[in-house]
């Protein structure tokens, strides 16, 4: 453990938010550490401090002039080690660079070019449950959840189509990235070289369809918003954070809702109840449980003393569950109001800037399968990943019924 200053030794644990452990069921070590007395606590396995309850991770995330981004998104620390990659442009800096590339995304996820391709996610949506419907019995993320968005979100930055599995391994890199040096990631680090060469090249304007996302950020480098190589890797950032995130809380809704009957009945009785439910789901249980901050300076968090460049590990995925927050926080209600409390896009100035995307993909997914499906049954274990990085599933076995009316 570091060295503190003062005289006392802060709250600490040995729990290891990192370790297969912890990650088969986060909800009950999150309940100690939000239990905690003091609002932030070090964890002696990575030295490294949690923040864990619902309005410590918001005065966390509010407050990016001593919560920095630019130490990385990850446990890496970029103040005192190399990134593995070229930092993201958006993520990994902190105003007044993050201003000018946050703006140009905002722009070109415009909330009029969300409502043109909805169509296009309906297409797809219904086709693929469909799909799903006439096999009957399916592993539902292999042959359903992860063909939605590694379809609809490269389609709409401009990628060609083509076999796009690799998009999946660079996501584990990305995301693995953001954990521990374990064998599982140094393995998959073997590739990198290759797997990085086929993203970036996917990110030149050239590859790039007209009418896409892509092509609209490069329109931005035209016109002088930004340098045509911070338009490449900003393509690179939607092609980092755009497909795994959704993929695996469509994934984890949609167990949510093969394990509450009596919720998955009110959507299905009430198709418009999509959103909300795919909400609920990324405050109940979804893909992004974690981000990280870095101490700029020494910093007094609510009379707990962090020193300049520590990293702190912020549960989204807890504040989520903070019954201070949520009455009957670790209940799953497809009727809860969350939008206005959600906390699993993050917040502040970094929350996540295609939580509108995110959430179209959702609510399309879920009300076709509202239309479509008259039950869903768990017909074997749903498989959680382990390893560091995004929450997800990789596998859950499902029997799905075509509804008759
Ligand atoms: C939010 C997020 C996750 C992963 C990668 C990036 C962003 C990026 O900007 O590259």
């Amino acid at each position: 453990m570091a060295v503190m200053r003062g005289a006392a030794p802060p709250d600490s644990s040995d729990l290891d938010p990192f370790s297969p452990e912890f990650r088969a069921n986060p909800f009950e070590p999150y309940r100690q550490l939000r239990e905690f007395a003091a609002p932030a606590v070090w964890l002696t396995k990575h030295s490294i401090w949690v923040v864990s309850r619902y309005d410590a991770v918001r005065a966390v995330l509010g407050d990016w002039k001593r919560f920095s981004n630019a130490g990385g998104g990850g446990l890496t620390n970029y103040f005192l080690e190399k990134p593995w990659r070229r930092p993201s442009l958006i993520l990994e800096v902190d105003p007044p660079e993050h201003q000018r590339t946050r703006r140009v995304l905002m722009q070109v996820i415009s909330a009029d070019r969300l409502q043109r391709l909805r169509a296009t996610f309906e297409v797809q949506a219904d086709a693929l449950i469909d799909e799903a419907l006439e096999r009957g019995t399916l592993d539902a993320i292999p042959d359903l959840v992860q063909r939605f968005p590694l379809t609809v979100f490269p389609d709409a930055v401009g990628m060609r189509r083509e076999d796009r599995s690799t998009m999946l391994t660079y996501g584990a890199m990305v995301f693995g990235g953001f954990g521990p040096v374990t064998p599982w990631y140094q393995d998959l680090m073997k590739q990198a070289d290759t797997v990085s060469a086929w993203i970036m090249e996917r990110c030149q304007r050239q590859t790039l369809a007209a009418d896409g996302i892509g092509a609209a950020i490069y329109a931005h480098a035209d016109a002088g918003d930004i340098e045509q190589g911070e338009a490449t890797l900003l393509v690179r950032s939607l092609l980092s954070a755009g497909v795994d995130t959704t993929i695996d809380s469509i994934g984890l809704c949609l167990r949510c809702l093969a394990e509450h009957p009596e919720q998955w009945a009110l959507l299905r009785a009430d198709p418009q109840l999509a959103r909300s439910a795919f909400e609920e789901a990324t405050r109940f249980d979804s893909s992004s449980q974690s981000l990280f901050r870095t101490t700029l300076e020494d910093v007094d968090f609510q009379g707990v003393p962090l020193q300049k460049h520590q990293k702190v590990l912020v549960l989204i995925g807890a504040a989520g569950r903070d019954p201070a927050k949520w009455a009957d926080a670790d209940r799953f209600d497809v009727t809860r109001r969350v939008t206005a409390s959600q906390i699993g896009y993050g917040a502040g100035i970094h929350s996540c800037v295609a939580q509108m995307m995110a959430r179209l993909e959702g609510e399309v997914f879920f009300a076709s399968l509202a239309r479509k499906v008259q039950d869903i049954e768990l017909i074997g274990p749903a498989q959680l990943r382990l390893q560091p990085g995004l929450r997800g599933l990789s596998s859950l076995p499902l029997r799905l019924i075509r509804k008759t009316s």
